[in-house]
C-alpha cells in the first residue's frame, strides 16, 4: 500500500543486546550476537529490530545509565560492528530502532561530572540541582518523591534526590542515584540531544525508542505528590513534555530522509490510554509517531479485560487520529508467558498481539515461548527485580545453547535443555516459532489485517471475535466489494476469534464460506466452514475467506 510509513507495516521485535547472542565469551550478549541472527529474524519475518542500549555504560541499569550516547560499550563491540549490523539488517530488509535515553544520563556521563564538579560550572543547569529544607541528610530532601527501584534485595523505595556533599545540594533522579535527570528545560540540553539523535540517523538508524518520554518536562515547582502518584517516574504528566516532543520530532523529520523517514516510538510509562494519547499529539502539532499503551501489557488473561483495553485504544488513541501499538512483554516485566500460566494462552495471545490494528512489538523470545527464569537470590542483579525476563535466548540445543560461553550473566529459561531453543523449534511444525512465523507470514500477505478496518464480531462470554477487513471493503463483512481488483483490495477479510476463557465456543461468522488460516493449537485444519466456527478450549485462529 502506496503512502503508508513503513513503522506502520512492519512487526517490531526487541532484542535486549545483553541476553541476546554472546559472540566473544564473556557471558554478555553483542552487536555481532544479533548480526549473527539476522537470518533467523528475516526467516520470522519481522521489518524492524528495535535495540535495548549498547552506548558506553557503567552498567547501574544494565545500559539505560548512558555514560557516551555516541559510542558502543566495548561490553557490545565498536561503532564499526554497529555500522556493519546495520548494514547486514538493511540488506534483509529489516529496519533499525535504537533505544534513546533522554531523562536521565549516567553519573559518570561527563556532562554530570561538569555539572557536580561546581555551583559555577556551566554545566551546573544542565541537571536538576535544589536545597533542600535544611542542609543534607538527615535533613530531608527538597520532596518526597520516591525513585522508581528499590535495590537488588531490597523493597522500600528510596528518595527520588541525593545529597553532594562537595557542592552542598541535591540531585534529582528519578531511577538510581547513577541516573541524575536531566534538565530539559534548558535549551543546552535539548540542543545537545538532538545532536545524538542526528549522530545516529547519520548513522543510518530508522528511528528511536524513546525511554520514559513523558519524564521529561516537569513542573518547575518540584511539588510534593500523593502517595498514589508515587513513583513519579511512573506518573509525571506534563504539559511542558509536548513542546519538547513536538521540537525532537521536528528534529527526526527534518533530517534528510535517505532511503525511508525515522520514526520516534515513545516509551510513555503511564497507566491509562487516555494519558497516553496525548503524546501522540495531531496533524496539527505532531510530536511521537508511535506510542507505547501498556494497558493491555497490565491487563489479566480476560476477555472482558480486553475488551475495555481494545475499545479505549478504539476510541482513545486511534480517534486523534494516531496509530496504535501492542506490545505483550518487554525487558521491564515477567513475560506474558509467565503472567498467563500457560503455553496455550501464550499461543492464544500472539493471534491476539498480531491480529489487532496497530504495530506489533514482540520481546525477544517470546516466540520461542519463553518463561522468566527462576533466578536465586544470589544471582540477582537488577535493582529493579527484573532479572526473570532477561534471561539469555537458547538458540540451540548444545549445553552453551549458541552462546560463546557456558556460564551467561543470568541462568537460562525454564525449558532450554528441553526443546525450547529456536534450532529445535524450527524443526517442529508445530512449535511456538513456527505459529508466530505463520502468523507474521499471514499478515504480511493481507492488507486487512495489517492495515484494515476493525470490527467487533457478536461472540459468546469469555471469548473474543472480530472482523478486519482493508480498507475500501465493508466492515460488516456482509457486504463484499466488486469490481476490478477488489478481491485482493476491497473484499480482503480477516475473522479472528480466540476463547480467552479456555473452555471452548461456538462463534456465529459473517456470511460466505471460510477456511482456518492459522490455528493456535495445531498447524493444520483447512476445511471450508460457514455460518459458525467451533472454538476447541483455549483455540485462537485466524479465518480468511475460503
Ligand atoms: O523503563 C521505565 C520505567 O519506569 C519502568 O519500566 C520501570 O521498570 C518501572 O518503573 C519499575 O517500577 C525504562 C526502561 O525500559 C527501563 O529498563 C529502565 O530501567 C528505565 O526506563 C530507566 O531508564
Amino acid at each position: 500500500m502506496p503512502g503508508r510509513p513503513w513503522w506502520e507495516e512492519a512487526v517490531v521485535y526487541q532484542v535486549y543486546p545483553r541476553s541476546f547472542c554472546d559472540t566473544d565469551g564473556d557471558g554478555v550478549g553483542d552487536l555481532e550476537g544479533v548480526r549473527g541472527k539476522l537470518d533467523h529474524l528475516a526467516w520470522l519475518g519481522v521489518g524492524a529490530i528495535w535495540l535495548s542500549p549498547f552506548y558506553r555504560s557503567p552498567m547501574a541499569d544494565f545500559g539505560y545509565d548512558v555514560a557516551d550516547y555516541c559510542d558502543v560499550d566495548p561490553l557490545f563491540g565498536t561503532l564499526d560492528d554497529f555500522d556493519h549490523l546495520v548494514a547486514d539488517a538493511h540488506a534483509r530488509g529489516i529496519k533499525v530502532i535504537v533505544d534513546w535515553v533522554p531523562n536521565h544520563t549516567s553519573d559518570r556521563h561527563p556532562w554530570f561530572l561538569a555539572s557536580r564538579s561546581s555551583r559555577d560550572d556551566p554545566k551546573r543547569s544542565w541537571y536538576v540541582w535544589r536545597d533542600g529544607p535544611g542542609g543534607g541528610p538527615p535533613d530531608p530532601p527538597p520532596n518526597n518523591w520516591r525513585s522508581a527501584f528499590p535495590g537488588v534485595g531490597r523493597r522500600e523505595r528510596p528518595p527520588a534526590w541525593t545529597w553532594d556533599d562537595a557542592t552542598g545540594q541535591w540531585y534529582l533522579h528519578l531511577f538510581l542515584p547513577e541516573q541524575p535527570d536531566l534538565d530539559w528545560a534548558n535549551p543546552e540540553v535539548r540542543a545537545a540531544m538532538a545532536g545524538v539523535l542526528r549522530f545516529w540517523m547519520a548513522r543510518g538508524v530508522d528511528g528511536f525508542r524513546v525511554d520514559v518520554v513523558q519524564a521529561l518536562g516537569k513542573d518547575p515547582s518540584l511539588p510534593d505528590v500523593p502517595d498514589h502518584l508515587q513513583p513519579p517516574s511512573g506518573t509525571n504528566d506534563r504539559p511542558e513534555t509536548h513542546p519538547i516532543l513536538a521540537e525532537l520530532r521536528r528534529v527526526v523529520d527534518g533530517f534528510d530522509p535517505g532511503p525511508a523517514p525515522r520514526m520516534m516510538v515513545g516509551e510513555v510509562y503511564l497507566p491509562t490510554a487516555r494519558q497516553v494519547a496525548d503524546y501522540h499529539g495531531t496533524p496539527e502539532r505532531p510530536e511521537l509517531h508511535l506510542a507505547f499503551n501498556f494497558s493491555p501489557l497490565f491487563a489479566p488473561w480476560d476477555a472482558d479485560e480486553w475488551r475495555v483495553r481494545i475499545d479505549e485504544v478504539r476510541t482513545l488513541i486511534e480517534a486523534r487520529p494516531a496509530w496504535p501499538t501492542w506490545v505483550l512483554s518487554n525487558h521491564d516485566n515477567p513475560r506474558h508467558r509467565t503472567r498467563y500460566g500457560s503455553e496455550a494462552r501464550a499461543r492464544a495471545a500472539a493471534v491476539l498481539l498480531l491480529c489487532l490494528r496497530g504495530t506489533p512489538f514482540l520481546y525477544a523470545g517470546e516466540e520461542l515461548g519463553l518463561d522468566d527464569a527462576e533466578v536465586p537470590p544470589e544471582r540477582r542483579v537488577d535493582p529493579g527485580h527484573r532479572d526473570g525476563c532477561r534471561a539469555p535466548i537458547p538458540w540451540d540445543a548444545t549445553p552453551a545453547h549458541g552462546w560463546a560461553s557456558t556460564e551467561p550473566w543470568l541462568p537460562w529459561p525454564p525449558g532450554a535443555d528441553a526443546g525450547t531453543d529456536a534450532a529445535t523449534q524450527r524443526d517442529d511444525p508445530s512449535s511456538m516459532l513456527q505459529l508466530y512465523r505463520r502468523l507474521l507470514a499471514a499478515r504480511r500477505a493481507s492488507p486487512a489485517l495489517r492495515s484494515g478496518t476493525f470490527a467487533w464480531l457478536h461472540s459468546p462470554a469469555g471469548t473474543l471475535a472480530w472482523l478486519r477487513t482493508a480498507e475500501g471493503g465493508d466492515a460488516t463483512g456482509s457486504h463484499p466489494a466488486t469490481g476490478p481488483g477488489a478481491a485482493d483490495r476491497a473484499g480482503d477479510r480477516r475473522a479472528v476469534l480466540i476463547d480467552v476463557a479456555g473452555a471452548g465456543a461456538t462463534v456465529e461468522l459473517p456470511p460466505g464460506g471460510w477456511r482456518c488460516e492459522v490455528h493456535s493449537l495445531d498447524a493444520g485444519a483447512t476445511s471450508t466452514v460457514r455460518g459458525s466456527y467451533r472454538l476447541d478450549p483455549g483455540a485462537a485462529v485466524v479465518l480468511a475467506p475460503a
